[in-house]
């Protein structure tokens, strides 16, 4: 990767993507991209572009304008917010991927997008979820997962494209908050804990569901993106994930920082289902096997760092 393009820069991921790749691969060399500017440091630290990824003609151009070598599709609809906008989910992360895949192609480029513990289903095995499994889901947003692993997969055999992807679990950070997904009660709970000392969690008590802690998560973005591609059996995309747990065992670590932390439930049955239909806890060992993925952070380590993150914010 040398000249990379990145669209959704200024979203959950992308915002600490973009610093992280400028950090290591030059600040000139990123260029982020989203479909408006804010005054965050990863719009304002290097190279910016306006791009609405639903128009591939602008996208394009951009990616022309700056000679990418890498495109990493960040933009999409999350899972709650996909199920409650169906059509325009559709649209948006079917489209959005068509038109970076389509740049991708035109321009001979290394491809990432991120697929999700959300492209699995009710039918799929629940515990340790192998890699190469059933993939029945029941919302837009794995719907758009699975045809978008199916799609970046086409993309490489049929025209030859570098395209890499991970299944990601959900992404716990401090710097940038999540919107519009099924686990982001995991990232509130820290903030509410730290400005209140209680939350009430909308998804329900025992309710098992993968996580993982920003740094692993861009660790692992940089690491397969460098991996020889004579090593990769799989491509789109790798189970990882760095923890599993229930709202009951994050408001214990918790505890141990801040004792009286209490946690209440009110649940929300939209996401609760989506939650339901998802995997309790899936096996990485491809990851691991492939390309030497390995999560650092723990719920234990994670929780530590969060805490003290948010409090010196
Ligand atoms: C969501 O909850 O929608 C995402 C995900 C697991 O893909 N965090």
């Amino acid at each position: 990767m040398k000249r990379i393009m990145i669209t959704g820069a200024l979203g959950q991921i992308g915002s600490e993507l973009t610093l992280k790749l400028r950090e290591i691969y030059g600040t000139d060399e990123v260029i982020a991209t989203d479909i408006r500017k804010n005054d965050s440091e990863a719009a304002i630290s290097g190279p910016f572009e306006m791009v609405d990824v639903t128009d591939g003609k602008t996208m394009l151009e951009v990616a022309k304008k700056h000679n990418a070598d890498t495109i990493i599709h960040m933009a999409a609809l999350l899972s709650a917010t996909a199920e409650a906008n169906p059509v325009f989910a559709w649209n948006l992360n079917m489209g959005g991927l068509m038109n970076a895949l389509e740049t991708a192609r035109e321009m001979d480029a290394k491809f990432f997008t991120p697929s999700s513990i959300g492209a699995f289903g009710p039918s799929t095995p629940k515990d340790l979820t192998p890699q190469d499994t059933i993939h029945r889901p029941t919302t837009m947003y794995g719907v758009n997962k699975v045809a978008g692993e199916l799609l970046s997969d086409y993309y490489h055999h049929k025209f030859g494209v570098d395209t890499r992807g991970l299944r990601f679990p959900g992404l716990i950070s401090y710097a940038t908050p999540p919107g519009g997904g099924t686990t982001d009660y995991a990232v509130e709970i820290y903030y509410e804990a730290i400005k209140n000392g209680n939350y009430t969690s909308y998804i329900d008590k025992g309710t098992y569901l993968d996580m993982m802690y920003m740094p692993d998560a861009l660790n692992a973005i940089v690491q397969l993106m460098e991996a020889d591609p004579r090593k990769l059996l799989h491509r789109n995309s790798f189970n990882v994930t760095a923890m599993s747990f229930e709202p009951e065992e994050i408001a214990a670590e918790i505890r141990t920082h801040i004792p009286a932390f209490e946690l209440q439930y009110n649940v929300d049955p939209i996401r609760q289902g989506i939650a339901d239909s998802w995997p309790n806890s899936i096996d990485a060992t491809a990851a691991m096997e492939e390309w030497g993925f390995k999560a650092d952070y723990d719920l234990g380590k994670m929780t530590t760092d969060m805490l003290e993150k948010i409090k010196n914010k």
